[in-house]
């Protein structure tokens, strides 16, 4: 046994500087005669290392000794961000670290911003994981991440004269000082190969390509708990005995190192390019490895493991000491290599595995576009994964038997319900989601509205077979990054004028700002705060664009990933409008207008052309207003390029309107609503995900709604197809101005039509904008209107806040492990 020592004190200042020297000097990655911003960074964040090592040791033996039921959380994403600022506030020495880094010289602040994103993610599934991961470990609750380890995360956005413009981002590009590598724990992962059939008719996997997938664990710390648990990244390897070392001899460097080569492509990038079969093999791929190397390792090694001690160890067991929740379909393949480690590895039959494997798996749906929905072509998934297939196959026959012997009256309907879809005898498909749905006990949407739309339409017939099966579990958002970190300014406030910083934790206590909603004293205090808050924002845009904007000007932000139904194109449409009618304005009626600054940030997928020529017009419509003098102290508009969670931190407390504006029906819930509320920021929004919710928590006067509704939507694209739709003069004046070259010769021309009928490009305004352009003119008028009466805008900036304690991922994640992990909180003594 080795005595494991002490990290520095928490409450010494002169102990963790003492450290931090320490980790420059015997950590060392850089010369020993430079201790700059960097150095002084890394050396910071390996001696805050030390002490979530040990909360994390504490965490693991705690739950090894007490063998609690675990929830497994698999995601292909997680948007992590930076971690110093969270890892110290999480662990309350955030003071004492500021105080040791001034004995170099260095603000804590600034060594913050050396820190690389992390960001191993898209946009909101990601986000929510992580956020998810914070709530688990501030709960105490026994559950961990898994994910893989990508080399390159999410692109660099770098704007140029053309528009978007894609970079590798290179986080690891000198270490992460955050992961610990566990060269403990490595298993192999099969690929390829083929089915022999044993003497006793049981079968087995054989052959193929086996890589091994190594562990890298990033402890996530609680909030004020002792409790620490792990984000566990998986990376492939490949082995020396994989190694020719015959063929390097002989001058065949490439061949000789095939497999390593195959093993560094499967964790090089985030969601590789899917338009070629290479690249759709190569997802498929990354999806397996996560699912095959968090199975055998950490559920069937570790239940086997664990179950020694027990009295009865008994496979039935498993589902009550394993939950594994699958973050969309993308880790499905969970379910058939579940299956196979039960039944070919361990020996279980079809009835007892396929128990098991129902009772452990739940599934989260995050969207209903269908070109969302994953399908995977049975050819690709034969060839690579042909025990699965196997597997698949008799999963579907199973399903469809049970349907014709017990559900009669759903004949008609086992065409869509089924998992395998033959209906293209060239590409027939697997449905994941299909898959999902048939394997799982629980499957839920992600907020009020779009559960209902699951259990409505996309999952309308699986519903009358299995009732109870499905949940809403609306998103949530932590409350200690997205407004104790980010915004320390408001959170004094809050702590102050609550009497408590229990709100950290128990975000319901917000409410309590209600009874001050009218008070002036508040009212003061909150508008320097934000007022503060925006000079930081309007820094953050001058260095990223080097244009200046006016911190007493309205601070209104769309910031998402860029897509048409999330509606960007509305919005900047709408700022259009807004400049014609500027400079129609004599100079007199301009004093009477709001001054705003309408900033919009977001990454376009690489081959999404529309999305990209949004992006394009955003900044073109920026250069030509910014520039004009006879409008600019009015308006403004900013693209803010390479949006990331960082980004979002210094945006979000700095912003008073934000726009969620989606296609009713379109967005499953967005996180980012109920960050800008929590932030005392007003929402123009449609009445769609989460909206709704955040809508009825603040309450209707606080919000600025438009649009059409949901159950509208599809009636609407009926009759714009027949004709029936008669565009507002207001839609038609700002798509004349773009086409007009007021905003520049590049061909817009392909981005409006898809704004009209269905001809050409067009596509018939399938996401509604001119149906909805009105509304949203109108909805921006009374935002003018209010934002001029201070006190009525800083009231309802106050109940945005407080009434956003429905929010916290803490209450979200409750729910999950009460109502679908069956999971109890676990505190290390
Ligand atoms: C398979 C592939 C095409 C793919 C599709 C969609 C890959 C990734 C996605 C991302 C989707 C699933 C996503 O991020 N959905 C978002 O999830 C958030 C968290 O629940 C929601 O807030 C948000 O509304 C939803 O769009």
């Amino acid at each position: 046994k080795v005595k494991p020592a002490a990290s520095p004190a928490a409450d010494k200042p002169a102990e963790i500087a003492g450290n931090i020297s320490y980790h420059a000097q015997y950590s060392p990655h850089f010369s020993p005669l430079a201790f700059g911003p960097e150095e002084a960074f890394y050396a910071t964040a390996e001696s805050v290392r030390d002490h979530l090592i040990e909360r994390w040791n504490d965490t693991y033996v705690h739950f090894h000794k007490t063998d609690p039921k675990q929830t497994y959380y698999l995601s292909m994403e997680y948007l992590q961000g930076r971690a110093l600022t969270n890892a110290v506030g999480n662990l309350g020495i955030t003071g004492a670290y500021a105080e040791a880094v001034k004995k170099f010289g260095y603000e804590l602040e600034a060594l913050v911003g050396q820190e690389k994103d992390a960001a191993l993610g898209n946009g909101g599934l990601g986000r929510l994981a992580s956020c998810f991961l914070d709530s688990m470990a501030t709960l105490n609750l026994p559950a961990w991440g898994y994910g893989l380890r990508y080399r390159y995360g999410l692109f660099k956005q770098v704007i140029t004269k053309e528009g978007q413009e894609e970079m590798a981002e290179d986080w690891l590009d000198k270490f992460s000082p955050w992961e610990i590598p566990r060269h403990d724990v490595v298993f192999p992962v099969r690929f390829f190969g083929h089915v022999e059939i044993l003497p006793d008719g049981s079968r087995k996997w054989v052959g193929g390509e086996v890589l091994k997938a190594l562990a890298y664990d990033v402890p996530i710390p609680g909030y004020k708990t002792k409790n620490a648990i792990s984000l566990r990244l998986w990376e492939a390897k490949a082995t020396a005995e994989d190694f020719n070392l015959f063929q390097f001899n002989d001058g065949q460097y490439e061949s000789s190192a095939q497999l390593h080569a195959r093993a560094e492509q499967i964790c090089a990038v985030l969601y590789p390019g899917d338009a070629t079969e290479e690249g759709k093999l190569l997802r498929l791929k990354q999806q397996f490895f996560l699912c095959s190397a968090s199975l055998q390792v950490d559920m069937i090694a570790r239940f086997k493991e664990r179950k020694a001690d027990r009295v009865s160890g008994k496979w039935s067991e498993f589902p009550s000491k394993v939950a594994v929740q699958l973050n969309d379909t993308h880790p499905t393949l969970a379910i058939p290599e579940l299956m196979r480690l039960l039944m070919d590895e361990e020996g279980l039959g079809w009835d007892e595995a396929w128990d098991i494997t129902y009772r452990t798996v739940s599934y989260t749906n995050h969207t209903v576009l269908p070109e969302a929905l994953e399908k995977w072509s049975q050819i690709v998934m034969r060839k690579l994964l042909p025990r699965h297939m196997e597997i698949i196959e008799e999963i579907d026959k199973r399903f469809r038997e049970m349907v014709i012997s017990k559900h009669k009256e759903m004949e008609g309907k086992i065409d869509s319900m089924k998992v395998l879809d033959g209906s293209n005898p060239q590409k027939p498909v697997v449905r994941m989601a299909n898959l999902c749905v048939v394997s799982s006990h629980s499957v839920n949407g992600v907020a009020e509205l779009h559960s209902n739309i699951l259990k409505q339409e996309l999952f309308a017939d699986y519903v009358s077979i299995w009732p109870n099966k499905f949940q809403n579990k609306t998103n949530g958002i932590t409350p200690r990054r997205w407004l104790k970190f980010c915004n320390p300014e408001l959170s004094e406030i809050i702590t102050k004028w609550l009497k408590t910083d229990q709100w950290t934790s128990d975000l319901d206590l917000l409410t309590g700002l209600r009874k001050f909603a009218d008070d002036e004293k508040l009212h003061a205090e909150w508008a320097a705060a934000k007022l503060a808050c925006k000079k930081r924002l309007a820094k953050h845009v001058l260095d990223a664009t080097g244009v200046t904007i006016d911190p007493n000007s309205l601070f209104d932000i769309q910031i998402k990933r860029i897509h048409e139904y999330k509606r960007q194109l509305l919005n900047i449409l709408g700022a259009v409008y807004r400049y014609k009618k500027l400079k129609e304005m004599s100079a007199e009626e301009k004093q009477k207008v709001t001054p705003r600054t309408v900033m919009i940030g977001g990454k376009a997928f690489a081959t999404y052309t529309n999305a990209k020529r949004i992006v394009k017009l955003v900044n073109d419509v920026g250069a030509v207003v910014n520039n004009d003098p006879e409008v600019n102290k009015c308006l403004k508009v900013v693209f803010i390029p390479n949006y990331n969670v960082s980004v979002a931190e210094v945006l979000i407390p700095g912003s008073e309107l934000s726009q969620h504006i989606s296609t009713a029906g379109m967005e499953a819930s967005g996180t980012s609503n109920m960050k800008f509320s929590l932030n005392g920021c007003v929402i123009i929004g449609t009445l769609d995900g989460a909206n709704v919710e955040i809508r009825e928590e603040v309450g209707e006067d606080n919000f600025f709604l438009f649009g059409a509704k949901a159950d509208q939507v599809a009636g609407l694209r009926k009759d714009r197809e027949n004709g029936l739709f008669k565009p507002d003069p207001r839609f038609e004046e700002a798509k004349q101005l773009i086409r007009s070259g007021a905003f520049g010769s590049y061909n817009y021309e392909p981005l409006l039509d898809s704004l009209e009928g269905n001809s050409g490009f067009g596509r018939g305004d399938y996401f509604l904008v001119g149906y909805d352009f009105p509304g949203y003119i109108d909805a921006q008028d009374r935002v003018d209107a209010a934002y001029k009466d201070k006190k009525k805008w800083i009231k309802m900036s106050i109940l945005n806040t407080a009434g956003s304690g429905k929010f916290s991922s803490d209450r979200t994640i409750a729910q999950y492990a009460k109502e679908i992990w069956d999971i109890k909180p676990s505190p290390v003594a």
